[in-house]
């Protein structure tokens, strides 16, 4: 059975994510969605909201599972019995710090592989951070996150 990983911050989970999500749970035969546990980050939604939010966008598919871990990534993997790692790429920028990530990862255990999509052309500007600046002064945000995320937003900003 072939178990990748797609780990992340996911602070909030937008629709570029979604779009790898969807992806990659058609290429392995699980997909687990894995929630950096990281008190020191700035975060707007708690690890717990974070994976809730997470469950209810991909509920409809039935080989994604969603989780939590803390610590190294490479740890969190042996633990789930899964030697793939999942990650978008969308601009240069990303490509510097995931092929820094994956060679550390790669030097950490040889046996592990990162494997990564390219991001949709139309998420290709997406992410979580321009997602809450986007909020914080009142734009709109649909076709940038699920709705039921867009809620949560607004719920936290009021
Ligand atoms: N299109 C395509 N891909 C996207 C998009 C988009 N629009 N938006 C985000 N992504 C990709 C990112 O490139 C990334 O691969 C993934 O989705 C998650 O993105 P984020 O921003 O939610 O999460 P990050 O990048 O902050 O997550 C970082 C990790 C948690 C993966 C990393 O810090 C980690 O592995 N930490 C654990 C400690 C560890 O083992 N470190 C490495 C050795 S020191």
């Amino acid at each position: 059975m072939k178990i990748a990983v797609y780990p992340g911050s996911f602070d909030p989970v937008t629709n570029g994510h979604l779009d790898i999500i969807k992806r990659a749970s058609k290429v392995f035969d699980e997909l687990i969605v894995a929630v950096l546990i990281n008190p020191s980050k700035n975060a707007m939604f708690s690890v717990d909201e974070r994976v809730e939010l997470l469950k209810i966008v991909t509920s409809d598919i039935e080989n994604v599972k969603i989780d939590c871990f803390t610590g190294l990534l490479i740890d969190y993997l042996d633990k789930v019995n899964s030697k793939i790692i999942v990650k978008g790429l969308r601009m240069i920028s990303d490509f510097e710090y995931e092929f820094q990530m994956a060679l550390i990862n790669k030097k950490l255990n040889p046996d592990i592989e990162t494997l990564f999509f390219m991001t949709s052309n139309k998420y290709g500007y997406l992410s979580s951070s321009i997602v809450k600046e986007v909020a914080k002064f009142g734009g709109c945000l649909s076709d940038l996150v699920p709705d039921i995320v867009i809620k949560r937003i607004f719920e936290k900003l009021k």
